[in-house]
């Protein structure tokens, strides 16, 4: 009797075991690193995508979003999904244009300056960075614009030779080339440092969006914002090959469904941001003014010289990529 109670308890605990077991291997854990902070609007984004995927996989797969550059700074955060530290990721794709210029191409000062054209922009470049993705190891889940770049500063620009030796915050190659082409002081600061680096003086202006002055409380620093409306850089979201290919059939539908509903709500959602962050940088103090006709004129001859430059380093690749977004 004794014998068979022992044998009875030990079945039992075998079989707790297993189930334990079971479930402990049929959910997955995901890190996804982001840049920026939690009330952004990406950010926001993500936790709503996370929490999409968790929903429709039931539970299977836990994407835990780490937010502010506080897993893997900005510019870590792709050799981090790469190397499978963290299964997925948030890039800003301008940061990497060094690694390859493609991926630099809605970094470009007026090459695509609305949502239409930045939309028509993404459709081009899509299929490139997929398959520069796919090279190394990872797969695009899906990409959001910002909202339009214009210039923040501290003192009054009327036109590109104002920002002469000023001290400019850049956050991608494509930025700190503006500023030298217009003589300013190139400094690369990304968004999580970029308050710090204002109260410090250690930058007087740079070319960002509405939303990230917002995020930076660039007001208590800059009381200028010129509304070039220059180019919508896009943050990708990418997955490490390797986990996504892991992941079982139906939670890898959920994962890209999730994907799809996330673009059309990122989209609409930095629409939104673009135009209520002007209006809270007005009620801030900001002095919110379009650009002078001079200073479009010098920024536009700066977006030349740049796509100029951009196309002799990118090569037949780039051209096919301007190519098809010039197509009608
Ligand atoms: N904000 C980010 C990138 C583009 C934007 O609007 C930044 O300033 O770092």
């Amino acid at each position: 009797m004794k014998r068979r109670l022992f044998a009875l308890t030990t079945t039992a605990a075998a079989l707790t075991l297993a189930l334990a077991g079971g479930a402990a291997f049929a959910q997955t854990k995901w890190d996804l690193p982001a840049a920026y902070p939690a009330t952004n609007f990406h950010t926001e984004n993500l936790v709503q995508f996370a929490a999409d995927v968790d929903k429709a996989s039931a539970g299977k797969l836990k994407i835990t979003v780490h937010g502010n550059g506080a897993l893997f700074k900005a510019p870590e955060i792709k050799r981090a999904v790469q190397g499978g530290q963290a299964q997925a990721g948030e890039i800003l794709l301008v940061n990497f244009q060094n690694e390859w210029p493609l991926f630099g191409v809605d970094g470009l000062p007026f090459l695509a300056d609305s949502y239409d054209a930045s939309q028509k922009l993404a459709k081009a470049q899509k299929p490139f960075l997929e398959k520069k993705l796919a090279e190394q190891g990872m797969a695009l889940l899906y990409t959001v614009p910002w909202p339009t770049q214009g210039i923040f500063a501290k003192k009054v620009i009327n036109s590109g030779a104002d920002l002469k030796g000023v001290k400019w915050r850049a956050y991608s190659p494509s930025t700190a080339r503006i500023a030298e082409l217009v003589g300013a002081q190139p400094v690369t600061v990304q968004a999580a440092e970029l308050s710090q680096a204002m109260a410090t003086g250690v930058i007087e202006s740079y070319m960002s969006s509405g939303s990230t002055g917002m995020d930076t409380k660039t007001y208590e620093s800059l009381k200028y914002f010129y509304d070039t409306q220059a180019w919508l850089p896009k943050n990708a979201v990418i997955v490490n090959k390797a986990a996504f290919d892991a992941l079982d059939a139906s939670t890898k539908q959920a994962v890209l469904k999730a994907a799809t509903d996330a673009e059309v709500r990122g989209l609409a959602a930095s629409k939104k941001t673009n135009a209520d962050s002007l209006d809270k940088l007005k009620a801030n103090g900001m002095n919110v003014l379009p650009p002078s006709p001079q200073l479009k004129a010098d920024m536009k001859k700066v977006g030349d010289v740049m796509l100029k430059e951009w196309l002799e380093k990118a090569g037949p690749e780039g051209k096919a990529l301007i190519d098809a977004y010039n197509k009608p």
